[in-house]
């Protein structure tokens, strides 16, 4: 419980945030989420964080940058789409988060993503400040020669505002390795320089092996640290997964390897639920044609089985975990109850953001664990962190290798998480990541002064 004084502290400084970033939502959850902890547990306690404004400072992204994008479509029209890289904060190294491009950004989401990637940054224990950006520009039904066209001019404007010591852009919703090959094609060009300034490249030009698995793969790794923790490993879980992209497929893939049973995929058209669960051969058709065709998974039912549910979300299912890996606020409060009524245990947030506040509250009033995305999706980041360091070497590393470091930097995670998040004789996971990625921002802004 928060004593009053931290309560009323809490409620006055959300006041101040939602009057000066009138209307956004999604950043005001981001700070909410976290503020909520760091204001009674660390400002309260060491009253120089207070003295310095470190919350209010950290509450204000250094910089957002937005720009107009001029491409030409096949057709031969103009298209004209906004472009955003919001360069959060770089008190602990340089600005580094991923690139988004879908219909429904604002700024409000690049803030709360920037946001974010800064605590996440932080717990990684890797030198990397926080940013995001990204554009409006919607992918689904372009050609490969428009996806090219837009990545260039995109990064014909970007390339004046990013650099290996000045801020690191890699992938997101929209972003694979077609569009990161494009833009770093481009940015090589512009400079002429050969340098590390996005992640997420192509292991040919300069990119980190388990790159793309990172973040599922490092879901997993974090689960099976809670899981571990509680007695029991992964074997036999029943698995209820949403999103079918980058984050949800090798999730899936490292699942299935741990012999999990993964019984759902989702994406903006439905869910499938495959009674079977899936298995490697299906999840390789679904890979080929989600990520490399950028299908839809409505035929999945059609040629493996299962039942596809058009329109909904696949959280009324009878599950031991539960891995949201689509979107943000795509678990609200009528769904956490259907999760906590039909068993669920744990929740690994695997996209950023997926529950909603109140759904937070009911699935930890309703006795389930929920790791939150900065602590359980950080594998992403830091995998994109050991590119840095490879790039900046001049050499690679095996797969093993960075797999290896990837499992070390996830079970540090975990470790902050505990050694943060006691509560009640248990582990708040979400207090317990944001206070440890808070405090680390936060000294080296107290030691910088008043900059
Ligand atoms: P992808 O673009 O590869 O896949 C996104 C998936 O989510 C697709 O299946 C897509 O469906 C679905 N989706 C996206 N938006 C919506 C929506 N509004 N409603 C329903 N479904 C939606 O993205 P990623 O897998 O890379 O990213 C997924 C999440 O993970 C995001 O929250 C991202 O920020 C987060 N993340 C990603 C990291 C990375 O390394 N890539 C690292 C850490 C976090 P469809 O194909 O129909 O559009
Ligand atoms: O949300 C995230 O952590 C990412 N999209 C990955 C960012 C990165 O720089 O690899």
């Amino acid at each position: 419980m928060m004593d009053a004084a931290s309560r009323s502290r809490l409620e006055k400084f959300m006041e101040g945030l939602k009057r000066r970033n009138s209307g956004e939502m999604e950043f005001h959850q981001a700070v909410y989420e976290a503020a909520q902890y760091i204001i009674p547990y660390v400002i309260h306690a060491r009253p120089e964080y207070g003295d310095a404004q470190i919350l209010e400072r950290l509450t204000e992204p250094d910089r957002a940058v937005v720009f107009r994008v001029t491409w030409e479509s096949d057709d031969g029209s103009l298209r004209a789409n906004r472009g955003y890289r919001v360069q959060y904060n770089n008190a602990i190294g340089p600005y580094k988060g991923g690139l988004r491009f879908h219909r429904d950004v604002t700024l409000s989401i690049f803030k709360f993503l920037g946001f974010e990637q800064t605590l996440k940054n932080s717990l990684t224990g890797l030198p990397m400040g926080g940013a995001k950006g990204g554009s409006d520009f919607n992918p689904k039904g372009k050609s490969d020669h428009e996806v090219m066209r837009f990545c260039h001019a995109l990064m014909t404007e970007l390339a004046r505002y990013i650099g290996p010591y000045t801020d690191i852009p890699a992938g997101d919703i929209g972003v694979g390795a077609r569009e990161i090959a494009y833009l770093f094609g481009q940015y090589k060009r512009i400079t002429n320089q050969f340098v590390g300034t996005l992640t997420g490249k192509s292991p040919a030009f300069g990119g980190s092996l388990i790159r793309e698995e990172a973040t599922g793969y490092g879901c997993v790794y974090m689960a099976e640290r809670v899981v571990d923790h509680a007695q029991g490993g992964l074997e036999g879980r029943r698995c209820v997964l949403s999103g079918a992209g980058n984050v949800a497929l090798h999730t899936a893939e490292k699942l299935l390897e741990l012999r999990a049973k993964v019984m759902t995929l989702s994406d903006s058209t439905g869910f499938i639920h495959d009674t079977k669960g899936l298995d490697p051969e299906k999840l390789a058709g679904v890979k080929e044609h989600k990520l490399e065709r950028r299908g839809g998974l409505t035929d999945y039912a059609e040629k493996f089985g299962g039942r596809f549910y058009k329109g909904k979300r696949p959280w009324r299912l009878a599950c031991d975990i539960v891995f949201p890996c689509a979107t943000q606020n795509e678990i609200e409060a009528e769904d956490a109850a259907a999760l906590v009524k039909n068993g669920c245990k744990l929740v690994i947030e695997g996209a950023n953001m997926p529950c909603t506040l109140d759904a937070i509250e009911a699935l930890r009033k309703g006795g389930v664990t929920v790791v939150p995305s900065k602590a359980a999706n950080a594998g992403g980041v830091a995998v994109s962190g050991l590119e840095l360091t490879q790039n900046t070497m001049r050499l690679y590393w095996s797969r093993e290798e960075v797999d290896a470091r990837l499992k070390d930097i996830m079970k540090d995670i975990h470790e902050r998480c505990v050694q943060y998040g006691e509560d009640k004789g248990g582990v708040n996971y979400i207090k317990g990541a944001n206070i440890a990625g808070f405090v680390k921002v936060a000294d080296a802004m107290l030691a910088y002064g008043a900059v």
